[in-house]
């Protein structure tokens, strides 16, 4: 059964307990948010096509940042604050 982590975070369980599926901020996969995901983030704005192409293992998703479902330039200041505070809380 799939639950929610929060508005925008599902949680996907395993056997090992509830995993997230959505990352917020990090937009290249390497499990940081820092200024490596700009380009991603960037891309998945622009993009998506792109972005899913490049970025096969991720999930777009990351990038909306403001939880709200849709990735549009409505997330550059929640994906900005992740920078800032080296992760979304
Ligand atoms: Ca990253
Ligand atoms: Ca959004």
């Amino acid at each position: 059964m799939v639950g929610w982590l929060s508005q925008y975070n599902r949680c996907w369980p395993t056997r090992y307990g509830c995993i997230s599926t959505v990352n917020r901020g990090d937009l290249n996969c390497d499990g940081l948010v820092n200024a490596y995901d700009i380009d991603g983030f960037v891309l998945a704005i622009t993009d998506p096509i792109a972005y899913s192409a490049l970025f096969r293992e991720c999930n777009i998703n990351n990038a909306d940042g403001n939880g709200d479902g849709w990735i549009n330039s409505f997330d550059i200041d929640p994906f900005v604050a992740c920078l800032v505070n080296n992760g979304c809380s």
